[in-house]
């Protein structure tokens, strides 16, 4: 029986790997929910502390929009809409929304 030699092609697989899109979540303004409460949920939701809730709450305020911070989108869109959630729930019409990075 003559010998075969079988010979396999080598591939190689390069994978690359690329980073997953961030999502923005953002802050809006409204004319109702108070001062206060807002700065209480960027604190609760969003880890800040008073100063960073505060500068960020006066933002919105003032810009009319305010981008909070990045996140993979499952994070972004959970937190926009526990945030929402919370001013809901005092019956504001507080909002976060998302979108993503360029
Ligand atoms: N504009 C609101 C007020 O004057 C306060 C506020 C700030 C509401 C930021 C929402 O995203 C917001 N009571």
């Amino acid at each position: 029986m003559p010998e075969q030699t079988v010979v396999k092609p080598r591939t190689k697989t390069k994978t690359k790997t690329e980073r997953p899109k961030l999502w923005k979540v953002i802050l809006l303004n409204d004319d109702y929910t108070p001062r206060e409460f807002v700065v209480e949920v960027l604190k609760a939701v969003f880890r800040m502390n008073e100063t960073q809730a505060y500068n960020v709450m006066m933002t919105a305020h003032q810009k009319g929009a305010c981008v909070i911070a990045v996140f993979t989108k499952d994070v972004a869109d959970t937190k926009a809409k526990e945030a929402t959630e919370l001013g809901k729930s005092r019956g504001y019409p507080l909002y976060f929304t998302t979108e993503p990075e360029e």
